[in-house]
């Protein structure tokens, strides 16, 4: 990237793409940041908003050439929760935003990154310590898309030589805004009842030991892997990131360390199913050894960085 080079966000008002956005504007200049999404209006108070639909070809086309953008951040998706109460719907945004980015990116010579997860792992890869090429035969729509998304990227790549990187993203956990529909969401709902004092009741049982990540480190994650020069980028479709791991029970001893009264019960449903299938924990060695990475948080400093940020 240079500092003159536009950067498009695509699902830029979503838990992620509101920290993404700001970050980038601060990076590289507010002016450089086209952040777009469906909603008519920005989350972000300052800088570029279009609104944009990912599954209309033509008007993303046209926000490409007005801005002459170089790089893509495509986040617009529907997430493992509510994909699997609407599946062919889930289908139909992940894999038709995609190829409009990917066919984009191939027209217009641009730069793109595409957010894998760690749904693309199913109930046959080993759940703890996860390897980077492990099956992949994830039982929800969510993570049949992500698979899917991470081979289209890669053939794009080899075939047309678009500059396609990817992670597959723990659970994000945040204060600036609520998640999306996803099995992880628990994680960051469950602080806005701590700061509230009001007890949670968890979607989870409290022994679902997950992969989680502070969006700190998600943010930086990213950035480090946009920037990366191209011949430190081996893997394609898409690499293991790791931050933390942990259960609802973990997190709650966690919080109450700052929250004595905290209550937490527990009322598992449908997503427990979707949590059972998903890896505990994830070798990242492959995004350690190309290319740096390096997680800074851990459950203690990420609970206390989100209480701080939430009571303030
Ligand atoms: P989110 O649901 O919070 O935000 C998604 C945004 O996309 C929303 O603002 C929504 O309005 C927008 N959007 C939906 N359909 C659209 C469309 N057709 N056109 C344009 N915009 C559309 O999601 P998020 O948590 O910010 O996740 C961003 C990406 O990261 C997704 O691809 C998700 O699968 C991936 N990811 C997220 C996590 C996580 O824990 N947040 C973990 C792994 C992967
Ligand atoms: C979800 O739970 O769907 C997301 C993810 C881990 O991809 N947070």
């Amino acid at each position: 990237m240079q500092t003159t080079d536009k950067i498009l966000v695509i699902g830029a008002n979503g838990q992620i793409g509101t920290v993404l956005t700001q970050t980038l504007q601060h990076k590289y200049g507010t002016e450089q940041v086209i952040a777009t999404d469906l909603a008519t209006k920005p989350q972000n108070a300052s800088g570029i908003f279009e609104t944009l639909d990912v599954l209309d070809a033509t008007r993303l086309g046209e926000i490409i050439r007005q801005y002459n953008v170089r790089c893509v951040y495509h986040l617009a998706a529907i997430l493992s929760a509510t994909g699997e109460q609407h599946p062919q719907w889930a289908w139909s945004v992940n894999m038709g935003g995609l190829f409009n980015v990917l066919e984009a990116a191939r027209e217009h010579r641009l730069q793109v990154f595409f957010p894998s997860s760690i749904a693309s792992f199913g109930p046959h890869a080993s759940r703890e310590n996860t390897p980077q090429y492990s099956p992949l035969e994830p039982t929800t729509v969510y993570g049949i898309s992500k698979v899917a998304g991470e081979l289209w990227c890669q053939y794009y790549y080899l075939r047309y030589g678009v500059d396609a990187r990817s992670l597959r993203y723990p659970g994000i956990i945040s204060y600036q805004s609520l998640p999306g529909g996803g099995t992880t969401d628990y994680a960051v709902d469950i602080f806005h009842k701590a700061v509230k004092g009001e007890p949670f009741t968890c979607f989870l049982r409290p022994d679902t030991r997950l992969p989680m990540m502070y969006i700190n480190d998600a943010i930086r994650a990213t950035l480090m892997l946009m920037e990366a020069p191209k011949q430190q980028i081996r893997i394609r479709t898409s690499y293991n990131l790791a931050g933390m791991s942990f259960t609802p029970a973990e997190l709650t001893a966690e919080i109450q360390k700052h929250c004595p009264d905290f209550e937490v019960q527990y009322q598992p449903d449908f997503r427990q199913t979707i949590a059972d299938s998903w890896p505990q924990s994830l070798d990242d060695t492959d995004a350690r050894q190309d290319w740096g990475w390096q997680p800074q948080y851990d459950l203690a400093s990420m609970t206390a960085d989100m209480l701080a940020n939430l009571k303030a």
